[in-house]
C-alpha cells in the first residue's frame, strides 16, 4: 500500500466539503503529475471540481511552509528555519513548564477544525488525550445549529441518500447552493429535472443554483420557519396533508396542527418573509401535488440566530406531506455517521490526573472570548491545526487572546494569517503524502487515501507530528504522554476496520478499499432511523429577524462558501485565482446610489469591529439591505463579524452582523 512507485493511487479529497471525492493520482518519479476523478466513487463518478484538478499546484506551490520556523519576536515576520529536533524541544519544554507550574496540563490546549477531515487527523485529538487533562475546543462552527435542530426533529442526524434525489420529482433548495458549495450534487438534480423534476430555490441572494430553478423564491433571511410554517398550513387547511404518516409516525401533530391554524397567518408570513401571496400558494400547491419530493434544509439557514428553528420547521413541513421516509423523498442536510467508526484518535484515553478528571472544554464557535475567561490556570499554550481562526467571529478577542499565550504553534501548508501570528510554524503534507480514511458527511462513501508521493521538502502528517513530539516529551519527562508513539498508520486504519464496520460496508479487508471505495448498507442503516420524527411547534415565538435589519443605513452582511475556495484555502493558487478577485463587495442598485457609490470602485466595508476595503460590484438582484461578500484569507471578511445575539447555546451564527458601507476615498480622510 506504501511503497510509492510510479503508478496510480488511489486519493481522497479530505476537505470540508460535500464531495469527499475519489481520487486517482498519476505519480512519476516521484511526482504527482496529474490528478483524475475516480470512477469507482460511486457518488463523484469519476470527476472533481476545480479545486480538486488543481492538486498539483497546490501539492508544489512554492508558497507551501517547506520547514519548522520559528518567529522571533512574534509577528515582525522576521521567520527563522530550525529543524524538527529543535522544535519539538522547544514545545516539549513549554508544556512541561507549563505541567509543572501549575500542576496539570490544563494550560495547553488546541484549536482544530476542518482542514482535513480524515480519520486519522484526529491526531491532534489523540495527542492532547495522550497527555491527560488539558484544553480542548468542543462543538462545531460550521453545522451545529443545524444538527441541533436535526436532533429535534429526528432525534439523531439525519440525512437522505444524495445519489436518490435523481429520482426525485420536487427538489426543494433552502439555503443550499449546490452550484457553488456541491458541485457534484448538480449532476443528480440535473438527472431528475431531465426527467421532469421541478427545481425550486428558496434564498435571500439569486445564486448560481437559483438561476437554474423553476421556482426561485426571494426570502428576507432568517424567516425560513415562517415560510414552511405557512405552506404547511396552506397544505393542511386543503387537506393535502399525509395524515396517516402524521399520526403513526410522528409525535407532535396535535399541538403542531394547533398551531397552524390557531397561530399564525398567512399575512404574517407574506410581511415577515417578503414574499408575494403567489409564490407561496405556487410552492404550496407543488408540495401538495407532486411526490417524491426532495427538501434540503442548507446551511447558510442555520448561520443566524433564528436558524435552528427554520430548520426544525422546515423538516416538519417535509414530514407534513409524507415525504420523509419514501423512496427518492426524504430531507437533506449532512450526517454524522462518522461517529459510527471507533475514532480511536479522538476517543483516546489518556492518563489520569489525581484530582482533575476532565479535559477543560471550550466552545469552538466562541473560542477566544472564553479562552480568555479561563483561570486557575489561564490557557498559555496554543497548538492550532486544521484551523485558520479567520475563519472564526470575533477576531478581536483572538487578538487578545494570542497576547495572554506565551506560546503558539500552527501546523498548516500554507502561510495563513494565523500562521502569521504565530511563534512557530510546522509544515504539514498534503493527503497525496500521508495516509488516511475518509468518511462523507453527505453520501455514504468510505474511501482510503494512500501516500502517493514522499514528503514535500520537510513536511509532516498530523499523525507523524503527534506520534514525534510525543516521543520528545516523554524522553524530556518520562511518562508524560501516554500516545502509542510506535503505532503505524496502516493500524490506526486497521483498527476503524470493526467487525462492525467491516460489515456495515460489506469489506473482507482494508485491501478491498485499495480496489475502489465502497457504500455503506444503506437499507440497514436507515431501518433503524425510521422510528419517529417529532414536529416543531414554533409556539408564541416572534420573528425578530426583521426588527433588527432595520437599523438605519445598516445592512446584513451575507457571507456565504465561495465556488473557488474552501473557506479560506486555494486563494494561492493561481490556477484558480487571479490575485484581485477575491475581496469583492457586492451590493445592490440602491445601495451603491444612496452611498453615492460606483461600479468597482474602492469601498470600505465597516462596524465597530473593524474594517474592510473591496471592491464594490453592484448586483441588481441583490436586496438592498444586504452586502454580499465571501468567506477569504487574505483580506477576511470575519473581522466585521461579531455573535450578535448572543445566546445560551452554542451555535452557528455568522450571518447575524450589521455592516455599514462608504467610499474608499471618504473612509481615507
Ligand atoms: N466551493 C466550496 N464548496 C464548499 C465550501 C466552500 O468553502 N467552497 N464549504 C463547504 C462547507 S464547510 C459547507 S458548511 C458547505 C455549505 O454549503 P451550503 O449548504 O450550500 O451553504 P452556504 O453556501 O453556506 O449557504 C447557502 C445559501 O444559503 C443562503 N442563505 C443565507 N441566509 C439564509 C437564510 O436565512 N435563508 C435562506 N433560505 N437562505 C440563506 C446563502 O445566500 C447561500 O446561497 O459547503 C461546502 N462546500
Ligand atoms: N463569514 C463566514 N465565516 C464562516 C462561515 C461562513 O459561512 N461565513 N462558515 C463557517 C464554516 S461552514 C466552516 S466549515 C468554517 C471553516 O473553518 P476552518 O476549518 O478554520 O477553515 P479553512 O479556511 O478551511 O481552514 C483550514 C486550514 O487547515 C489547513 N489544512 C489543510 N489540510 C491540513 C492538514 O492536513 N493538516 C493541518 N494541520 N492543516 C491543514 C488549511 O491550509 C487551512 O489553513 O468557517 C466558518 N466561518
Ligand atoms: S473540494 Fe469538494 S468537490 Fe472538489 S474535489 Fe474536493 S471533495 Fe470533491
Ligand atoms: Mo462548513
Amino acid at each position: 500500500m506504501f511503497s510509492m512507485k510510479d503508478g496510480i493511487y488511489r486519493n481522497t479529497c479530505p476537505r470540508n466539503c460535500y464531495g469527499t471525492c475519489g481520487i486517482l493520482s498519476h505519480v512519476k518519479n516521484g511526482r504527482l503529475i496529474k490528478v483524475t476523478g475516480d470512477p469507482e466513487h460511486g457518488y463523484s463518478k469519476g470527476s472533481l471540481c476545480a479545486k480538486g484538478y488543481a492538486f498539483t499546484q497546490y501539492v508544489y506551490s512554492p508558497e507551501r511552509i517547506k520547514y519548522p520556523m520559528v518567529q522571533c519576536p512574534r509577528g515582525s515576520g522576521k521567520w527563522k528555519r530550525i529543524s524538527w529536533e529543535e522544535a519539538y524541544t522547544t514545545i516539549s519544554l513549554k508544556m512541561i513548564e507549563l505541567n509543572q507550574r501549575y500542576g496539570s496540563n490544563l494550560a495547553s490546549g488546541y484549536n482544530k477544525f476542518s482542514g482535513n477531515l480524515g480519520l486519522l487527523h484526529y491526531a491532534t485529538e489523540g495527542m492532547f488525550n495522550s497527555i491527560g487533562p488539558h484544553t480542548k475546543p468542543i462543538g462545531n462552527p460550521c453545522a451545529l445549529t443545524g444538527k441541533l435542530a436535526m436532533n429535534r426533529s429526528f432525534g439523531e442526524s439525519f440525512s437522505s441518500v444524495p445519489e436518490d434525489m435523481a429520482g426525485s420529482k420536487l427538489i426543494v433548495l433552502w439555503g443550499a447552493n449546490p452550484a457553488v458549495t456541491n458541485v457534484h450534487q448538480m449532476k443528480f438534480i440535473n438527472e431528475a429535472r431531465q426527467k421532469g423534476a421541478h427545481l425550486v430555490v428558496i434564498d435571500p441572494i439569486f445564486t448560481q443554483t437559483a438561476k437554474k430553478a423553476d421556482l426561485y423564491i426571494q426570502i428576507h433571511p432568517g424567516t425560513d420557519r415562517l415560510l414552511a410554517d405557512g405552506i404547511a398550513k396552506l397544505i393542511i387547511e386543503k387537506q393535502e396533508h399525509s395524515l396517516e404518516f402524521l399520526e403513526e409516525q410522528t409525535t407532535g401533530w396535535p399541538e403542531y396542527k394547533h398551531y397552524l391554524e390557531n397561530q399564525m397567518t398567512i399575512k404574517e408570513v407574506c410581511k415577515q418573509t417578503g414574499i408575494e401571496l403567489e409564490a407561496l400558494i405556487e410552492l404550496s400547491e407543488l408540495y401538495g401535488r407532486i411526490k417524491p419530493v426532495s427538501t434540503w434544509a442548507g446551511l447558510g439557514v442555520q448561520r443566524n440566530s433564528l436558524g435552528s428553528d427554520s430548520i426544525s420547521a422546515i423538516n416538519s413541513l417535509a414530514a407534513v406531506t409524507g415525504n420523509l421516509f419514501i423512496p427518492n423523498g426524504g430531507l437533506y442536510f449532512m450526517h454524522f455517521d462518522v461517529d459510527d467508526f471507533p475514532c480511536a484518535l479522538k476517543n483516546h484515553k489518556g492518563p489520569l490526573h489525581p484530582t482533575i478528571s476532565e479535559p477543560r472544554e471550550v466552545d469552538i464557535s466562541d473560542f477566544a472570548s472564553n479562552a480568555l475567561q479561563l483561570t486557575e490556570p489561564p490557557l498559555k499554550f496554543l497548538w492550532i491545526a486544521s484551523r485558520n481562526i479567520t475563519q472564526d467571529h470575533n477576531l478581536k478577542a483572538w487578538s487578545d487572546l494570542f497576547q495572554e499565550l506565551e506560546l503558539i504553534v500552527t501546523v498548516d501548508l500554507y502561510m495563513t494569517k494565523t500562521a502569521e501570528k504565530s511563534d512557530i510554524v510546522l509544515p504539514a503534507a498534503t493527503h497525496f503524502e500521508e495516509e488516511d480514511l475518509n468518511v462523507g458527511y453527505w453520501h455514504y462513501w468510505l474511501s482510503i487515501n494512500q501516500k502517493a508521493i514522499p514528503p514535500y521538502y520537510e513536511a509532516k502528517s498530523d499523525l507523524q507530528i503527534a506520534r514525534e513530539l510525543t516521543t520528545k516529551l516523554n524522553e524530556l519527562s518520562p511518562g508524560f504522554s501516554n500516545f502509542p508513539a510506535t503505532k503505524e498508520p496502516i493500524d490506526w486504519i486497521k483498527g476503524e476496520l470493526t467487525p462492525e464496520i467491516m460489515d456495515l460496508y460489506a469489506l473482507n479487508s482494508y485491501k478491498d478499499l485499495l480496489q475502489r471505495p465502497y457504500q455503506k448498507n444503506i437499507e440497514k442503516n436507515f431501518s433503524t432511523k425510521r422510528k419517529n420524527f417529532h414536529l416543531f411547534a414554533a409556539n408564541g415565538k416572534k420573528n425578530q429577524m426583521r426588527e433588527r435589519q432595520a437599523e438605519p443605513n445598516g445592512y446584513q452582511l451575507i457571507t456565504p462558501q465561495a465556488l473557488l475556495k474552501i473557506h479560506s484555502q486555494y486563494e494561492a493558487l493561481t490556477w484558480l485565482h487571479g490575485r484581485q478577485d477575491e475581496s469583492y463587495i457586492e451590493l445592490s442598485a440602491e445601495a451603491a446610489q444612496r452611498n453615492d457609490i460606483n461600479d468597482q470602485e474602492k469601498i470600505a466595508v465597516f462596524n465597530d469591529q473593524g474594517q474592510i476595503i473591496g471592491v464594490a460590484k453592484i448586483n441588481s438582484h441583490l436586496p438592498k439591505n444586504i452586502i454580499l461578500a465571501h468567506q477569504a484569507g487574505n483580506n477576511p471578511i470575519n473581522q466585521l463579524i461579531i455573535q450578535q445575539n448572543k445566546k445560551d447555546d452554542v451555535s452557528t451564527y455568522f450571518y447575524d452582523s450589521i455592516v455599514y458601507i462608504r467610499k474608499w476615498s471618504e473612509a481615507n480622510v
